[in-house]
């Protein structure tokens, strides 16, 4: 079998290795300077694949994808219709992923905006009310591998959790569960800080848009740490202007890297991360990546199918 690699973010190489390194009986080569014959190659992994990328790659059947979320890959106008399509499921970000929210849960319950505000005016803010975790309530939108794993680490540390998805699910000990469009409606109104985990699909772009914030307890904050795509970024800008929202804490941008002359920069109630809540680690990407091309080989099963039509 014959894999194409491409990844631009592995400058160093150190992927390609430990994928050389876990499978040593298949013949990989590196995109661009190794891809050789297009009609030989079976498999790719991917990061994120340039315009050309599958021009020519006639017997590709499966592609890895060196990510969790597949929207990039699924809008791109080369992908084969027939391939089978693989994405990263936790490979070790569901941590750096709890931890990225956990700060940003801490900065809204214990309202450290404020404080630091406060501090720079040389402010003894002892008025600053600053309730316990068990009484600031966390929405995540979507219930999925990453979402779960936060909400575990969340519930940890005392908070109480609610998370919502499209399908009934069965959650862990002291993680609420709401589903569908009725489901996000009942569950906004308790909600003190909304996290955004959900895959960039049609039917969750723009999500976070003024009718969703309206719908929050005054006061709220945001942490969207899943697409730039889900969120109205003028909306949220009316939300803080208004005092729906107080604060917000974003990894993510319709425009990445965000535009030098883009307001968020500038603005003081938000807090702008470049991507990087929870990068895709080496050993646990390879693992799985590694896993899926020896199940594919011996017909076993396989873990991240996409589901095209679902969009995620
Ligand atoms: P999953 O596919 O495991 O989970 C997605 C969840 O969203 C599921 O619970 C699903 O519901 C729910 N969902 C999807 N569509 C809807 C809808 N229309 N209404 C309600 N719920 C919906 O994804 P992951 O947890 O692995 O990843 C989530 C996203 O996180 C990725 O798609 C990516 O965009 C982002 N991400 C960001 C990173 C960063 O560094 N900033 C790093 C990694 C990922 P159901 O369970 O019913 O299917
Ligand atoms: C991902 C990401 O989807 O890094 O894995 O955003």
């Amino acid at each position: 079998m014959t894999l194409l690699f491409q990844c631009e973010g592995d400058t160093d190489g150190s992927m390609l290795q430990a994928l050389r390194a876990a499978l040593p009986e298949q013949q990989i080569r590196r995109w661009p300077d190794e891809v050789g014959r297009r009609d030989e190659i079976e498999q790719a992994v991917v990061w994120m694949p340039p315009e050309d990328f599958f021009d020519g790659l006639t017997h590709l059947t499966h592609i890895h994808l060196l990510a969790a979320g597949a929207d990039q890959l699924l809008s791109h106008p080369g992908l084969p219709p027939s391939a089978s399509l693989l994405r990263l499921e936790d490979a070790g970000m569901g941590d750096r992923m709890a931890e990225y929210v956990l700060y940003g849960v801490l900065h809204a319950q214990r309202r450290f905006g404020d404080l630091a505000e406060a501090s720079r005016a040389r402010r003894w803010a002892r008025d600053i009310a600053v309730p316990p975790a068990t009484e600031h309530r966390v929405g995540i939108l979507g219930a999925g591998v990453l979402a779960t794993l936060v909400a575990r680490r969340l519930v940890a540390n005392g908070y109480p959790v609610a998370c919502w998805s499209r399908s009934e699910k069965s959650l862990p000990d002291g993680i609420r569960g709401y589903v569908g469009k009725q489901g996000l409606v009942s569950m906004l109104p308790h909600i003190d800080t909304l996290v955004c985990l959900l895959p960039l699909t049609e039917a969750t772009h723009g999500i976070l848009s003024a009718e969703l914030f309206a719908k929050l307890r005054p006061g709220a904050y945001l942490i969207n740490c899943a697409r730039g795509g889900h969120l109205c970024e003028t909306d949220l800008t009316a939300a803080l202007d208004a005092g729906q929202l107080t604060g917000a804490l974003l990894d993510v941008f319709q425009r990445e890297p965000l535009p030098q002359a883009h307001p968020f920069w500038q603005d003081p109630r938000i807090t702008v991360t470049p991507h990087l809540a929870a990068p895709s680690p080496v050993a646990g990407s390879i693992e799985q990546v590694a896993a899926n091309v020896r199940a594919i080989a011996c017909g076993g099963e396989l873990s991240g199918i996409v589901d095209r039509s679902r969009g995620y």
